[in-house]
């Protein structure tokens, strides 16, 4: 069943909201799958954005995309992304029938030349009235959208995890809900950065290596691939504070909240690791390009931290 009609049950305006996302990501689709040949590959200027990073032909265009459709619906106040400085405060008066959407229109930008996956991020949450947004419990819908060998969005509306894939029609169709019980043994870290982690994470990521070959290593280092492949065939995917990133390296708004709503909804857990047992959804929002450690994948997973946490409590040695 095609996206809209799927949805035709929710709130008209927030489906407008979802629609605009949807039309975006085709359009940007189209951007990236010829991108080659359309001279996008490349960086747009040596400028950094907001969130400290070099700027690609394809983060430009894919913000202007987003923001020109999620405009357009007349249904949101306030959009955030990754690529601007400030909130784009599109209505002046409140009205509780107007979402706020935080997006990064395209994650994993370091792939774009070499044609792996990247993706788009989004949450869509209902306007508090005194903050632009406390926390990712605010969060009405949160989804992404995985440029791969086949463009697939993932929403998590009403709770629960839903499926589309991009037809040939250029059409979101639906093939099924996504509950994350896959049990492949994998871990993805990026391990090149193993000799700056702290203590806590050395001693998990340890774990996964003195059963023999029991675990395999996965890591794209696109966000988007990497939990796409953990919310199907389970695992986890960790992105950890370390001591050249003591606050981690990805934007809690934009990444973490979206992320971890689709994790949790789907069956799974996302919480800040570093030491933390706090849920992400939970850690409160002080500056829109803020950055969270974070650690997200199956129950069974995550809870082998936190038992590393709790062998740390009672003071037995890690085996590192
Ligand atoms: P990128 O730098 O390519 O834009 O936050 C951006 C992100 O990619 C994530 O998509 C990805 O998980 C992470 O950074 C990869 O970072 P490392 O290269 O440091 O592993």
């Amino acid at each position: 069943m095609e996206l809209s009609l799927y949805f035709s049950k929710l709130d008209l305006s927030l489906l407008k909201v979802i629609q605009a996302i949807s039309k975006s990501s085709i359009e940007i689709e189209e951007c990236i799958r010829y991108s080659a040949l359309k001279g996008l590959h490349g960086v747009h200027s040596n400028e950094q954005n907001s969130s400290g990073d070099i700027q690609k032909k394809l983060d430009v265009i894919s913000n202007d995309i987003m923001i020109n459709h999620l405009t357009q619906t007349k249904c949101c106040s306030i959009l955030l992304s990754e690529e601007n400085d400030a909130p784009i405060y599109l209505q002046k008066e409140y009205s509780e029938k107007n979402y706020v959407v935080a997006f990064d229109p395209l994650d994993g930008s370091s792939n774009i030349d070499c044609n792996a996956p990247i993706g788009t991020i989004f949450s869509i949450s209902s306007h508090n009235k005194e903050q632009v947004l406390t926390k990712g419990n605010q969060i009405v819908v949160a989804g992404y959208v995985l440029y791969g060998p086949s463009t697939e969005l993932l929403l998590s509306v009403n709770n629960t995890v839903e499926r589309f894939v991009l037809s040939i029609k250029k059409q979101y169709i639906h093939i099924g809900k996504v509950l994350l019980n896959g049990k492949k043994k994998i871990y993805s870290i990026n391990e090149a950065n193993s000799s700056a982690w702290n203590s806590d994470m050395k001693a998990y990521i340890n774990n996964y290596k003195i059963n023999g070959t029991k675990y395999t290593s996965r890591y794209i280092g696109s966000m988007v691939g990497d939990v796409h492949r953990t919310l199907l065939y389970g695992g986890m995917f960790c992105y950890p504070a370390d001591k050249k990133n003591p606050n981690g390296k990805l934007r809690l708004l934009y990444e973490a909240y979206p992320m971890a709503k689709l994790l949790e909804d789907a069956g799974g857990k996302a919480i800040v690791g570093n030491n933390s047992k706090q849920r992400i959804l939970d850690v409160i929002l002080k500056e829109i390009h803020q950055r969270t450690p974070i650690l997200l994948g199956s129950i069974e997973e995550v809870n082998k931290y936190e038992q590393v946490l709790q062998k740390k409590l009672k003071n037995i040695k890690y085996k590192i």
